[in-house]
């Protein structure tokens, strides 16, 4: 009976109005600021007219209905205040899972997931997040920081918010890292080890995690670090497209428009935001 309850809570978590909200907040990055002024950027690159609004699964995103948008949240993006706009993010992110609507989060710097799983993992227990990165982000404290963009999957697991963390396109490990994702059971899949599409064939509810710089920098130029060797944008859209379970929200993060070439990288963060928008919506 129990059992059966929960799949009905699924089902009503996957059919959610697929919601966009901005946090432009980068005051927690450890090398360069910047990504607190991509929201912007990416809204305007995932509706440039120079593309349509079909995802490549063959879902109009861009239809009127399609999606919410709920604009951008208002943080104060400074380091006194930083733990109101954190107790600010998980306010409004479980008003709009109250609301029966999913999440999609445009960044900032990846310090945000954090204060968003806040709001995710109470009510959702048995949450798998997959997390497309070039790093780890499980340091215990980076700089003398623990809500540092370095830290938030390190917090996320020792507060439990997630049942299953699968890290993808790692490149970055070192001792410290290795022995955190360890500790909290992080099933790495480093770069070196893709394909990994049968890894993303998950049960139950996902929430994805996507940081621009698992791309490779010729890609994505617009990051604040840029690590060589990363994926090609057709190797994250074939890994996004693997992905199975019912995807409740979503962030894409670490866009820098100040290292940004062209608007490429803008361009490409809205291709990946049509593409998971589109396996949002069509299932
Ligand atoms: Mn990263």
């Amino acid at each position: 009976m129990a059992r059966k309850k929960l799949k009905v809570r699924h089902k009503k978590h996957g059919r959610g109005v697929a919601t966009l909200l901005g946090i432009p907040l980068d005051v927690n990055s450890s090398y360069l600021r910047g990504a607190a002024d991509a929201p912007v950027k990416i809204r305007e690159a995932f509706r440039c007219e120079a593309s349509n609004g079909w995802s490549e699964s063959g879902v109009d995103v861009g239809a009127a209905n399609a999606l919410a948008d709920a604009g951008d949240l208002r943080v104060s993006n400074t380091r006194e205040k930083v733990l109101e706009d954190f107790a600010e993010i998980e306010r409004v992110i479980a008003e709009a899972l109250r609301a029966g609507r999913r999440p999609v989060v445009l960044g900032g710097d990846h310090s945000i997931t954090y204060p968003i799983l806040r709001a995710f993992g109470p009510r959702c227990r048995d949450l798998t997040i997959l997390h497309f990165d070039a790093h780890s982000d499980l340091y215990d404290e980076f700089e003398g920081s623990r809500v540092s963009h370095a830290c938030p999957f390190a917090r996320i697991m020792e507060e439990h918010l997630a049942k299953r963390l699968i890290q993808i396109g790692i490149r970055t490990l070192n001792r410290h890292q290795r022995e955190q994702g360890k500790k909290f059971g992080v099933e790495i899949l480093q770069m070196a080890q893709l394909r990994a599409y049968g890894k993303l064939k998950v049960r139950g509810p996902v929430y994805i995690s996507f940081d621009m710089d698992v791309l490779d920098p010729a890609f994505a130029p617009g990051i604040s670090h840029r690590e060589p060797g990363g994926m090609s944008v057709r190797e994250a859209i074939a890994h996004l497209h693997a992905i199975e379970g019912s995807i409740i929200g979503a962030d894409i993060v670490e866009y820098n428009p100040a290292q940004d070439i062209s608007g490429m990288t803008a361009t490409v963060a809205g291709k990946i935001l049509k593409e998971i928008l589109g396996k949002m919506i069509g299932g």
